[in-house]
């Protein structure tokens, strides 16, 4: 199939969940594959892009290695101006904690490099190994003085745990500090959770993907974090994790929940979780090419929260930007989607186009 010119338009296109992987962590994939008793989902999911002669699986292989021509190829065809590029999922977060803590810094070198030697292209997120919170926090002071990147990649849980435990937030308090926004990436499922999911093919990007992020966002939400760290910002990908959509009955649940005091875990937090919604997070589209879903996510978080992203090399889908562009709404929020919205949130200076 042919690739359709990308059209002349007044704005910029910067695609915000876009991955990479270096080689040096594939090694370490590869030792933690060979060993066999690794987590389930891990090994279903890179097992195959590692492993897999499709075409698909090795599409995506070649294009996570690559942070120079074959990449800056695939942005001119499609007509994307700026990757924000994160380290791809698990990244650091399926390492033991050694490893991880000594690899993140290796991953964001790595990456910060390639923003060097293509400036006008490339933006990096800071990966950090949640495994080790202080280790994390030194690293995102790091990431932001060292190496000039504005934002952290956590590919969701942590070998089945969550960040709305308490243990976790001297994350949060260095993002807070430190003004760097959480991007709240997929994983695969953790070993809890994949089975219904994995015996029916559907625990990937399909859906459990979803479910799983979108669940995570919402513990640290009712876990009270944004009353504690009331700056901290997060993105959240894949429309929100359709949790705009969900938004109504999550506000009216909760509040049935906390009042009823049924559970421990449900306190009472400052404000409705559509409240944090809106105020602290923003959402990008990556995977979601589709007007209708856009148009709401607007409607809800406001034209200001929401961002183009492509989920560049998993959705590596030229015509989308297409459909994107000619999408009916007015020239300031297209502006606002596709450009100064991740011109903000990623601190990335402004340009014309
Ligand atoms: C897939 C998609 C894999 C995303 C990913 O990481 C990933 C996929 C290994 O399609 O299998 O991050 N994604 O962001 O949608
Ligand atoms: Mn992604």
């Amino acid at each position: 199939m042919s690739i359709p010119t990308p059209a002349k338009v007044p704005y910029r296109r910067i695609a915000t969940e876009e991955a990479f992987a270096p080689k040096e962590m594939l090694e370490i994939y590869n030792k933690i594959l060979a060993k066999g008793n690794t987590d389930v989902g891990f090994a279903n999911l890179m097992g195959f892009y590692m492993s897999s002669p499709s075409d698909r699986a090795k599409h995506i292989m070649r294009c996570l290695e690559d942070l120079d021509d074959i990449r800056l190829g695939h942005m001119n065809e499609s007509g994307v101006d700026v990757q924000v590029i994160a380290l791809t999922s698990p990244g650091v977060q399926i390492m033991d904690k050694e490893t991880a803590v000594a690899f993140a810094p290796v991953a964001n070198d790595i990456l910060a490099e390639a923003c060097k030697r293509h400036p006008t292209r490339f933006v990096g997120m800071i990966t950090v190994a949640p495994q080790d919170p202080h280790a994390a926090a030194k690293e995102i002071e790091r990431g932001v003085n060292k190496l000039g990147m504005h934002s952290v990649v956590i590919n969701s849980h942590t070998h089945g745990e969550y960040l709305s435990d308490p243990k976790f937030w001297e994350i949060f308090e260095a993002a807070e500090a430190n003004d760097t926004p959480i991007y709240l990436h997929p994983n695969s499922l953790p070993k809890d959770m994949i089975k219904p999911f994995l015996e029916a093919g559907l625990d990937g990007a399909v859906y459990g993907f979803g479910v799983e992020t979108g669940l995570h966002a919402l513990r640290i939400i009712t876990a009270g974090v944004f009353d504690r760290f009331p700056k901290l910002r997060m993105v959240i990908g894949h429309m929100g994790e359709a949790l705009p959509f969900w938004a109504y009955r999550l506000d009216y649940m909760h509040n049935a929940t906390v009042k009823s005091k049924r559970y421990e875990a449900i306190k009472p937090t400052l404000r409705k979780p559509s409240d944090y919604l809106k105020s602290n997070f923003y959402i990008t589209n990556s995977g979601v090419a589709w007007e209708p879903a856009i148009k709401f996510s607007q409607e809800f978080m406001g034209v200001d929260r929401v961002l183009y992203a492509m989920d560049y090399p998993y959705q590596y889908a030229p015509e989308e930007v297409g459909f994107l562009d000619n999408m009916k709404m007015s020239d300031a929020d297209k502006l606002a989607f596709f450009q100064t919205n991740a011109e903000h949130v990623f601190k990335i200076p402004h340009a014309k186009p």
